[in-house]
């Protein structure tokens, strides 16, 4: 198979060569978009000692230009790697940077850079400063190998500015809350913003990576400035990334008390919601004051063996950066892809009034099925053959999808898209519903399942999935968009209520043959399609190898 080519991605964020990770700052500053990374300049694997922030510019969030790496290890207290942390932009309009250093000793301590010409849009060089790190693992109790990546910087109410840094501590998995007046000299709050013990139920809950701290308006989508006057009716989420997933709990910040309240304590952390029910890891979001919005991305690390990312050089890509906010329910989070992608459609084509009855096809021609984007609408056209919902499921949807494959016929559903289908099915990947009934409520599942996606043995090939809530009494249509690039599957259901991030590596796509899309129902119910959309994504120009000195 031709590993190298095909499977690189025509419009999602990835080097030109080499491995990235994590999401590690990011902003927008005079015009700029800027996105700061996990980044290996050496070679297309994770390697101790070699981390950077590696650092890309853009200025509509599509279109991306690399330019050199902005810190490196080379001192004792980054010398094992320069790991994740965040940028803030400081009152005056001044950027800071804060990130985790490894040191030999394996003690991990937080460092503070600042840009060498802050005039400089770009952004392009960082200074560290003298008195690093910042701070210290010091606090009694404290796991000194288990403690990283500082938030973005908040000013409470004291005018004081605070971030909190992921830790272990006593027997807690926890968001330690720290405060300064100057961002160079921090003091530990006596207690945690939110802190969680681990418990015989909570096994599977590490420490908690890659925090992110962010208030948001039930129904609005526009974003808030988390240094800004809390508005009425605003609530706060904390996203931690733990045991493969990016989760959240929705709550308010306490300001009296100084610390995070969740809405509902759920004490088993698998049953907490999850940014994206799929390969999808390590995101950050930011306020872009250019637009009024936050936007979220995470990191989608290649899910072939290790001698193939070696081989095609590269190694890691980023999502589609997502426009995120709460839900006028006020319990969970949205998620869409931001406008700017809508840029790169092209050949549209337009299906109205198609009726799916159980075991129908409906094969979607016209577009590049390996570089597409599509939006279809499913409308139940009735709600009575709804199996029954056991709440069991929601422990471990995966394993349910693998129960409820797209051959397995329900009630209602599954229904949805087949994707990247060869000729003869042997390969293809299902994205798909199935509507339950839960005594007043309706749980949808949604599932991305890759068991089929490739006959080639080496990729790692789950079934993932998600639930989410739907009043069918009010709303009888079931969304779905999924932004297919290649190597890469990004699905949004139900109008973002649960998204999921795939990668695949079909063999039919590295040359042997064409891919086929349809659109399908294997449920009792007939489902109708009010509006079925989609179109060729054109290619990005993204992070094109030109040399640093392109700008
Ligand atoms: N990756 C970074 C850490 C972080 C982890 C190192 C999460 O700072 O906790 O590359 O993917």
């Amino acid at each position: 198979y031709i590993v190298s080519t095909s499977y690189r991605t025509a419009y999602h964020f990835q080097p030109p060569r080499n491995w990235i990770n994590d999401i590690s700052g990011l902003m927008y500053y005079k015009g700029i978009y800027h996105n700061f990374y996990q980044y290996n300049p050496h070679c297309a694997l994770w390697c101790w000692g070699d981390i950077t922030w590696g650092h890309s510019v853009s200025t509509d969030l599509v279109n991306w230009i690399q330019l050199e790496p902005v810190i490196e290890p080379d001192n004792p207290s980054d010398i094992d790697g320069c790991w994740t942390g965040s940028a803030t932009i400081l009152s005056g309009g001044q950027p800071v940077i804060l990130y985790t250093g490894g040191r030999r000793d394996k003690r991990q301590v937080q460092n503070l850079v600042l840009p060498k010409n802050p005039s400089d849009p770009y952004l392009r060089e960082w200074t560290k400063i003298g008195n690093n790190p910042v701070i210290q693992p010091v606090v009694p109790g404290l796991n000194r190998s288990q403690f990283r990546d500082p938030t973005t910087g908040w000013i409470g109410p004291d005018g004081l500015w605070r971030i909190a840094v992921g830790a272990e501590l006593k027997g807690y998995t926890a968001a330690l809350l720290y405060k300064s007046e100057d961002f160079l000299s921090w003091t530990i709050v006596d207690h945690p913003l939110y802190s969680q013990n681990y418990s015989s139920n909570m096994r599977k809950c590490n420490m908690w990576e890659c925090l992110d701290f962010f208030a948001v308006l039930p129904g609005n989508n526009s974003g808030l400035d988390m240094s800004a006057a809390i508005l009425r009716g605003t609530k706060h989420a904390l996203k931690m990334s733990v045991d493969y997933f990016d989760k959240y709990l929705i709550g308010v910040y306490d300001l009296k008390r100084d610390a995070f309240l969740p809405d509902t304590i759920v004490d088993d952390c698998r049953l907490w919601l999850r940014i994206d029910y799929g390969h999808f890891y390590a995101s950050k979001s930011f306020f872009d004051s250019k637009k009024g919005r936050r936007i979220i991305w995470g990191w989608s690390q290649e899910a072939d063996c290790r001698s193939d990312d070696v081989a095609k050089g590269w190694a890691g890509i980023h999502t589609i950066p997502r426009t995120i906010w709460l839900d006028s329910n006020g319990k969970q989070l949205l998620q869409w892809p931001v406008d700017e992608i809508e840029s790169l459609r092209t050949n549209e084509i337009n299906h109205q009034g198609l009726e799916l009855n159980k075991g129908d096809m409906f094969e979607i021609n016209g577009v590049d099925t390996f570089q597409a984007d599509v939006e279809i609408y499913f409308e139940l056209t009735s709600i009575n053959a709804a199996e029954p919902f056991n709440s069991s499921w929601l422990f471990d949807p995966e394993e349910h999808c693998c129960e409820a494959g797209a051959s397995v016929h329900g009630g209602i559903g599954p229904f949805g898209l087949v994707i990247l289908a060869s000729n003869n099915m042997d390969e293809h990947t299902v994205v798909h519903f199935r509507v339950y009934k839960s005594q007043q409520k309706y749980m949808i599942l949604m599932c991305s399942d890759l068991r089929r996606s490739s006959i080639r043995p080496s990729p790692y090939t789950p079934a993932y999935g998600g639930f989410f809530e739907l009043d069918l009494a009010k709303e009888r249509q079931i969304s779905l968009r999924t932004l297919i690039d290649r190597s890469a599957v990004e699905s949004f259901g139900g109008g973002g209520r649960v998204c999921i991030t795939s990668r695949v590596y079909p063999a039919v796509l590295a040359g042997v043959g064409k891919a086929h899309m349809y659109a399908f129902n294997n449920g009792s119910a007939t489902v109708r399609v009010p509006q079925l959309s989609a179109w060729t994504m054109r290619k990005a120009e993204v992070n094109v190898e030109k040399g640093w000195s392109a700008i």
